[in-house]
């Protein structure tokens, strides 16, 4: 009698210690430290544009919204281009920076509506453009901006293309 009820509080003991090593480690999962700022993959930084802003592109490969998310995740925003002075410094930067093909997503996408591109990080529509030769021409099929990194020229793509290169910014 005395044996089982002792047997019983060790039960007890071993279960409330072990809940508390779950909790505790999941705490552990929940407060993993935000990864600073870019740093990932050695990323390097563009040079300041006059509004303030740096673009970092990745070496990484992925689809439209994995993109918006991995930006999101670092603390940065997906890129938008508001001038020409920002297309200029940015493929400067991806021209000087990475290899062929370098195709990268911008931040812009015309998903809802046809033919209106918007900043995805501002919802404003796109005023200055870059567009290559006849481009935008996917209709309703290619919904999402990228850059070649080449000539600093646009061209719309499949949104779930996952062979693109993720293109954030610093939060001027
Ligand atoms: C910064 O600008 C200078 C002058 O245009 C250029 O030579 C250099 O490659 C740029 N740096 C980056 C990281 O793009
Ligand atoms: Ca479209």
């Amino acid at each position: 009698m005395a044996s089982s009820s002792f047997n019983f509080v060790h039960f007890l003991i071993y279960g409330l210690c072990f809940a508390t090593l779950v909790s505790s480690s999941l705490e552990n999962e929940l407060k993993k430290p935000e990864t600073p700022l870019g740093a990932i993959n050695d990323a390097k930084f563009s040079n300041l544009t006059q509004s303030g802003k740096q673009y970092v592109g990745y070496n990484l490969y992925m689809s439209f919204i994995d993109f918006i998310e991995h930006c999101h995740k670092l603390g940065l925003q997906p890129a938008n281009v508001l001038t020409k002075e920002e297309n200029d410094v940015l493929t400067t930067y991806l021209d000087g920076n990475f290899a062929d093909p370098k195709y990268f997503w911008l931040g812009g996408a015309d998903i809802g509506r046809e033919g209106r591109y918007y900043w995805i990080a501002s919802l404003s529509e796109f005023t200055f453009t870059s567009w290559g030769p006849g481009y935008p021409n996917g209709g309703r099929d290619e919904n999402c901006a990228t850059i070649y990194g080449g000539d600093g020229s646009w061209y719309d793509q499949y949104c779930t293309n996952d062979g693109v290169q993720p293109l954030c910014q610093t939060i001027p």
